[in-house]
């Protein structure tokens, strides 16, 4: 099985600022955990990380042409704001599981709305970096049901 870890806009600066909300643990860390997870686990798992809302809705379409069976999301901000993001996971209809380190809804009002989550199989927050293992867990635990198109890659991402 492979599953694909996202994560949104200022992710890549995880450890560096605001650690008394996100923790110490670096960007590195977290893939270093979550890859220790996989391989427990005997799933592939592979890393994409931008401050972009396009590139994300890109990487989602890539992993549909790609045949990815999963995907773990940490929209970060885009979170709050991006109906592209949710339209994707819709579109591509591979199972997904929203992510957040913190717990949003106890936290300021804007952060309450989750626009992704209507299309995520699940949604884990509050619980740090042992929440992306516990989606990799999840979706591990799923049977397939998503069917990967024929033929490799697209063509236009
Ligand atoms: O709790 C989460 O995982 C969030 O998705 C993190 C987002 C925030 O906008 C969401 O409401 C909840 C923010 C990610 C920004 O990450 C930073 C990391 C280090 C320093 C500053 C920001």
């Amino acid at each position: 099985m492979r599953i694909l870890v996202i994560n949104g806009p200022n992710m890549n600066l995880l450890g560096v600022r605001q650690p008394e909300i996100y923790g110490k643990a670096t960007y590195q860390d977290l893939m270093d955990l979550v890859k220790g997870e996989a391989e427990s686990l005997g799933v592939e798992v592979d890393f994409f990380q931008s401050n972009h809302e396009g590139a994300l809705v890109d990487a989602i379409h890539r992993a549909y042409f790609e045949g990815v069976e999963g995907i773990v999301i940490n929209p970060a901000a885009c979170t709050h704001t991006s109906v592209a993001l949710l339209d994707a996971v819709k579109a591509v209809g591979i199972p997904t599981v929203e992510v957040h380190i913190s717990d949003p809804d106890s936290r300021e009002e804007f952060r309450h709305i989750s626009y992704i989550r209507a299309a995520c199989v699940a949604t884990i927050r509050g619980h740090g970096l042992p929440g992306y293992c516990e989606a990799l867990r999840l979706l591990a635990g799923r049977s397939p049901s998503h069917t990967p198109p024929e033929g490799g890659t697209s063509p236009t991402l």
